[in-house]
């Protein structure tokens, strides 16, 4: 008796011991908002383990530059006169650069960004931001796009016959299918696209080495099959991309709206469409819960960005968000325009398993 349970005690501590040791091993990522207060004690805090940083605000606020990823998106705070994003990696990052394409990268994650010229045009500019984004990641391993942010001005406007978002969406989905990426062979990123008030199209992502969970909205047509009356070309983006490794999961959900089906909900109703757009983001996490996410009570797990179109929603807007998702969530308003001219918010953000939210 005594001898069987020692021996169990072995194997359970040795058990532990592999666990452990896999744990303090594989890299993991944090993300936090942060006032520009915060921001120079965070970064002496972190130094070489910051993996990026994307400072909002309007006018775009400037920074000392520290040898690290920056992606500047001119977007009015509803609270402030700036808030940075901050990713950071749990062990020293490793920095890279080409054709202006910035970089970091841990063992197991890349945060890039890039600004890209829209002289071109958008189309154009959209297609060689994916395919610049995709030979990069390839090229070194982390070949698995998680999650996109996409930025750029006068999104609903008409250009050419077309809403500019169809037309960035038509170049990025044609940067899909050059590199061997189409619809049904390969896992489509979570994403967001918003409307900025100035500057070039400003894109940054997050790769892994490893695979994510795309995850889909029952309540939701998918978006790469959304029909041709939203754009020739379908929008290339998944719902959510869920990440495991061995010390932490990460949610990452993609820009959510009052759509349902493919259709516009709630047209000219501020608190009805936030309403359908956290039923929205709620699915997803039940959807993402099904493939092994675990979320924390009270949105303790969550870091929301919220994209108001008018000003004037922003108090209706936040009393209702912290109803949706409990008093323990993050979130920063940012004014935007929509990608549908009927939209008047969207919502994104990140969830990390609480064992290692922020740092
Ligand atoms: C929607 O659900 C709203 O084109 O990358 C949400 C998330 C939206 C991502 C994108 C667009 C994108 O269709 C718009």
């Amino acid at each position: 008796m005594e001898r069987t349970r020692t021996g169990y005690s072995k194997i359970r501590s040795l058990t532990d011991y592999v666990l452990d040791k896999s744990r303090q091993t594989a890299a993991s990522i944090g993300v936090c908002y942060l006032p520009s207060e915060g921001l120079d004690a965070h970064l002496a805090r972190n130094k070489e383990k910051v993996l990026g940083v994307v400072a909002f605000g309007a006018p775009t606020p400037t920074l000392p530059s520290f040898g690290v990823p920056v992606a500047r998106v001119d977007m009015p705070l509803l609270h402030d006169d700036a808030t940075f994003e901050v990713w950071t990696s749990n062990t020293p990052v490793k920095r890279d650069e080409e054709e202006g394409l910035t970089a970091s990268s841990n063992d197991e994650f890349l945060f890039g960004c890039l600004e890209i010229d829209e002289g071109v045009g958008l189309e154009a500019a959209a297609f060689l931001a994916y395919c610049q984004i995709f030979d990069f990641i390839d090229r070194r391993g982390y070949q698995h796009l998680l999650r996109v942010w996409n930025y750029f001005p006068q999104i609903t406007e008409i250009s050419d016959g077309l809403e500019r978002y169809q037309s960035f969406s038509v170049g990025r989905h044609n940067a899909f299918d050059e590199k061997g990426r189409k619809i049904g062979s390969t896992n489509i990123p979570a994403a967001c696209a918003l409307g900025s008030q100035s500057g070039s199209l400003v894109v940054y992502f997050l790769a892994a080495k490893r695979a994510g969970q795309p995850i889909e909205n029952p309540r939701q047509t998918s978006a790469y099959n959304y029909p041709a009356q939203y754009g020739p070309r379908s929008p290339t983006f998944s719902r959510a991309m869920l990440s495991r490794n061995p010390q932490q999961s990460l949610l990452l959900i993609s820009g959510t709206a009052s759509i349902v089906g493919h259709a516009t909900l709630h047209i000219g109703n501020t608190l009805a469409q936030a309403r359908e757009t956290f039923a929205n983001i709620n699915s997803v996490i039940t959807q993402a819960a099904l493939h092994g996410w675990t979320p924390s009570k009270n949105g303790a797990d969550l870091l929301l960005k919220v994209y108001l179109r008018y000003l004037e929603d922003l108090s209706i807007v936040k009393d209702h968000l912290r109803m949706a998702f409990g008093p323990d969530m993050q979130a920063i308003y940012l004014q935007a325009d929509i990608c549908r001219p009927d939209l008047q918010l969207e919502v994104e953000g990140v969830a990390i398993s609480a064992d290692v939210a922020s740092n």
